[in-house]
């Protein structure tokens, strides 16, 4: 065997509990694809009444939550799909994505429960009771605008707490979620015994114990010190009491988190010496699936949300996007803008203007002119995160668009367009907004490399829109979930690291043969024509100026 290669018919397993769906992809020891499955929770899981995946409470604005056991029944649910395609006994290490931000809090006793799984049982009928609270807040959430502003003051601004933690406070970190339920439900808070990620929640399902948080996802909470990568004190006494005990220790995202719990073993026949990996965020996932190691490449996530990902080892964190610790290597860091109107604004859209079709939304784009005859909208179905704007539709006429300088465009707002040019000034809106905050945030302006995932990368008119904003080429790997994809390939690094005693360096793995696998990047859309990229930024310096504007005057913070 070379030195970091695996061995020959070892299967790797990844999962991402998502939004809206359980997704998994299996590679085999070259890195190719050989099984993905998917358990999509509204439809096949119906008895949840979830829409999307969350529920959206009527009576408390900006609370939206999942039915924690929804999660743990898609992976019942997803063991017996897979369970006819592959066999387990194959698998040498499990890893997974969680949805970022999103926790789950265990009822005082549940590491009993856990320790103890009967096999002869559905995984969903034993944590029956094992939460204090039974529905997670998620990443959609915004109702801890109290708590934020609390937090940050507790630490001496929204700055200093961006420095330490790589964000400031953001409504759906785990820190200000977890204060608020403290504040509210003290009962609650003290009948917690363990706060885990969404990330770290399934892989504890898998080792039958709790799993530690991962250095990138906790990175997620507003309470770790990105740089030494642990848990601040600081931030945990801002936050709640108690809270270092109920949270354990952070672990590198490539440590093994256990071998997997018997259960798994007598039900689903995989091998007791398989390795559980630490799971980490989706985000931090696609990151290593998409195989980003090189500051100048940036990816966008087309996804529920949509998100922008680098990396960098000079992160300058802001009032604006994210640092994380990169979750492939023992230093540098991760760097993402994260919107919250992404996929399901872009089917409401689709929904009113083109006929509940792809096919017609695509062909409204195709039909309409790149810079949309100064069309220019803003489409906040939910909440957004960037820039923090309530729900709401703003659409403006703009005057003399091609102008040289932004001071001749002139705009004016109207009601409504008609529905082609709705649907491209939905598309170009995000696009453009993507581009200005990349470029504020000190992001690589023009990337070397753009890289496109998540479900919306498989619409290559969407992706033409991309391009002709960043002006240049966008790439694509086979399949647009990244996600589940890098948690299979960090399950291989995790195992190899085992092996070697040693942190192994990511790329080590796959360098050498990178073409030959399912991770190779391919040119999916071309630049297109250089001109209009000039033409985008004036109506981009628009767009900030009147997003600037809509901030000061309807702007939660
Ligand atoms: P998540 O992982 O956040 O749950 P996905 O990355 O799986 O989400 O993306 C799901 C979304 O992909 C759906 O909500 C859907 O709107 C979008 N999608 C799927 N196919 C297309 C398409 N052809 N064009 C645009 N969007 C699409
Ligand atoms: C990232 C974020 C979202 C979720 C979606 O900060 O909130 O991208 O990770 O799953």
């Amino acid at each position: 065997m070379a030195e970091y290669s695996i061995p020959e018919g070892s299967f790797f397993l990844g999962f991402d509990s998502s939004t809206q769906s359980l997704k998994a992809t299996v590679l085999d020891s070259n890195f190719n694809t050989v099984v993905t499955e998917l358990v999509h929770f509204d439809s096949e899981l119906p008895h949840y009444e979830t829409n999307g995946g969350v529920y959206r409470d009527p009576s408390v604005n900006g609370r939206i939550v999942s039915p924690t056991l929804m999660w743990v029944e898609a992976l019942d649910m997803m063991l017996q799909k897979l369970s006819k395609k592959i066999d387990f006994r194959e698998v040498a290490a499990v890893s997974g994505s969680g949805q970022q931000h999103g926790s789950v809090y265990w009822k005082i006793g549940s590491s009993s429960i856990l320790s103890s799984l009967d096999p002869a049982k559905q995984l969903v009928e034993q944590f029956a009771d094992s939460f204090s609270v039974k529905e997670s807040p998620i990443w959609m959430d915004s109702s801890t605008t109290e708590q934020c502003k609390k937090i940050e003051e507790a630490m001496g601004g929204a700055l200093e707490l961006s420095s330490l933690t790589g964000s400031r406070a953001h409504e759906r970190y785990t820190g200000p979620q977890i204060r608020r339920i403290y504040e509210t439900q003290p009962e609650v808070y003290k009948q917690t015994e363990r706060i885990s990620l969404v990330s770290s929640f399934m892989a504890s399902l898998f080792i039958g114990s709790y799993a530690c948080i991962d250095e990138t996802d906790g990175a997620g909470m507003n309470l770790l010190d990105i740089k030494q990568r642990v848990w601040s004190k600081k931030a945990l006494d801002a936050t709640a009491p108690e809270l270092e005990e109920k949270l354990g220790k952070p672990a590198p995202a490539y440590s093994v988190a256990g071998l997997i719990a018997p259960y798994f073993v007598e039900r689903y026949h995989f091998c007791n010496n398989c390795l559980v990996i630490q799971w980490s965020g989706d985000n931090p996932n696609s990151l290593a699936g998409l195989t980003l190691n090189t500051p100048g490449d940036l990816a966008i996530s087309l996804g529920t949300s949509d998100t922008v990902f680098g990396i960098t080892d000079e992160p300058q964190p802001r009032l604006e996007g994210h640092v994380f610790p990169n979750p492939v290597d023992t230093k540098g860091f991760m760097v993402m803008l994260c919107y919250k109107n992404g996929s399901l604004t872009r089917e409401d859209i689709r929904n009113q203007y083109a006929e509940k079709s792809w096919d017609i939304f695509n062909k409204y784009l195709q039909q309409t002119p790149p810079l949309n005859d100064g069309k220019l909208g803003f489409y906040y179905k939910e909440h957004e995160i960037l820039p923090p704007l309530p729900v709401g539709f703003h659409r403006y006429a703009l005057k003399n668009f091609t102008a040289d300088t932004v001071d001749d465009v002139v705009e004016h707002e109207v009601n409504e367009f008609d529905a082609p040019s709705e649907v491209r000034a939905l598309i170009e809106g995000q696009f453009l907004s993507m581009r200005a905050h990349v470029e504020r945030f000190g992001m690589p302006f023009p990337p070397r490399r753009l890289i496109a995932t998540g479900g919306a990368s498989s619409n290559e008119c969407i992706l033409g829109s991309l391009a002709s904003i960043f002006g240049c080429d966008i790439y694509t790997v086979e399949r647009p979930d990244s996600a589940s994809l890098g948690a299979a390939l960090r399950a291989a690094h995790g195992w190899l690291c085992n092996a070697k005693g040693r942190f192994i360096p990511f790329d080590c793995m796959y360098k050498d043969k990178l073409e030959k696998t399912s991770l190779n990047c391919k040119l999916s859309v071309k630049a297109g024509d250089p001109t209009l990229v000039s033409k985008y930024a004036i109506m981009m310096k628009k767009r900030m100026e009147i997003e600037n504007r809509l901030v000061e005057k309807l702007g939660r913070w």
